[in-house]
């Protein structure tokens, strides 16, 4: 891949970011900013390289669809589409106000280009499966991508949706785990054990490839890997951490949720500058 591709998708990462530090700001209420630090290098490397979307036409039928299950993670996608163009970085500036098109979790009504409103977990896998299925009836040539949160694979649809993927081979759906180790009150690991996550999920029949969820490379890598003839569906299980790039948020359960005063988002942003200035 072209090192200043890469580059790109890097520093888009670091504008997610930054967006989702500033709204943590704004926003009096706070945002779920752990969980959507986590995905900025998944958000940025689907949004920018591997789906065809085009923001002038929200409703194209030739569209990738995209879900974000984990719909509490609006602010990070919010952040992504709004960088792609589907609609104002300045609505970030009002999320979640009354009225505002952008809120805490995700209303496909308010925002073009959301294939699906999501919040309450456990539900967007299952709904990527079926367009998946729809997909493949219509013999189309676009694909699904689901982005899942680990805490969210404690809820049982989310394995009768992977058995289902299967059980269909629907190779046009790639499902992505953004597996940061924490749920909203804790460690995954201690709240209900996924270990070993990679070996279940390819019990249950999917093609499996673990990646650093935070290496530009390595995620395209992972969504261009197409492993011809093989008709079963593909999960990436990106490895993460909560909060990345924040160095008072990084790996704690209260980065689930945050209010950032004006003087911790000054800090936030000098964390994400020094980050910023390593990327070659
Ligand atoms: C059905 C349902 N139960 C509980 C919640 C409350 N809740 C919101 S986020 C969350 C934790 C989700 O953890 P994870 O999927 O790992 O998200 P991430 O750490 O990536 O933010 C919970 C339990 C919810 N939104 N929906």
């Amino acid at each position: 891949m072209d090192p200043q591709k890469i580059k790109e998708l890097q520093m888009i990462a670091c504008n997610i970011r930054e967006d989702i530090v500033r709204t943590a700001r704004d926003c009096s209420e706070g945002v779920h900013a752990g969980g959507s630090l986590s995905m900025a290098e998944i958000l940025s490397v689907l949004f920018f390289h591997v789906m065809s979307v085009d923001p002038a036409r929200p409703d194209w039928p030739e569209r990738d669809r995209f879900v974000l299950s984990k719909g509490h993670g609006n602010v990070g996608l919010s952040a992504a589409m709004a960088r792609k163009g589907f609609f104002p970085l300045e609505d970030l500036k009002r999320f979640d106000q009354l009225g505002a098109p952008l809120s805490m979790h995700i209303d496909k009504h308010r925002m073009p280009g959301v294939e699906v409103s999501s919040g309450s977990l456990g539900h967007g896998l299952p709904i990527a499966v079926g367009m998946a299925m729809a997909g493949k009836l219509d013999q189309a040539a676009w694909k699904v991508y689901c982005i899942m949160g680990d805490g969210e694979l404690m809820e049982g649809s989310m394995w009768e949706a992977l058995m289902a993927a299967a059980h269909y081979k629907l190779k046009n759906l790639t499902g992505i785990i953004d597996r940061n180790h924490f749920s909203l009150d804790g460690p995954t690991e201690e709240i209900m054990g996924l270990e070993p996550l990679v070996e279940k999920v390819q019990a249950f029949g999917w093609r499996v490839i673990e990646v650093d969820g935070h290496d530009v490379s390595a995620l395209l890598a992972a969504f261009a890997d197409d492993a011809p003839g093989d008709e079963r569906p593909k999960m990436i299980v990106a490895n993460t951490i909560k909060g990345k790039g924040i160095s008072f948020l990084e790996n704690k359960t209260s980065s689930h949720f945050a209010h950032f005063k004006p003087e911790q988002a000054e800090q936030a942003l000098q964390d994400l500058a020094e980050a910023r200035a390593k990327i070659q």
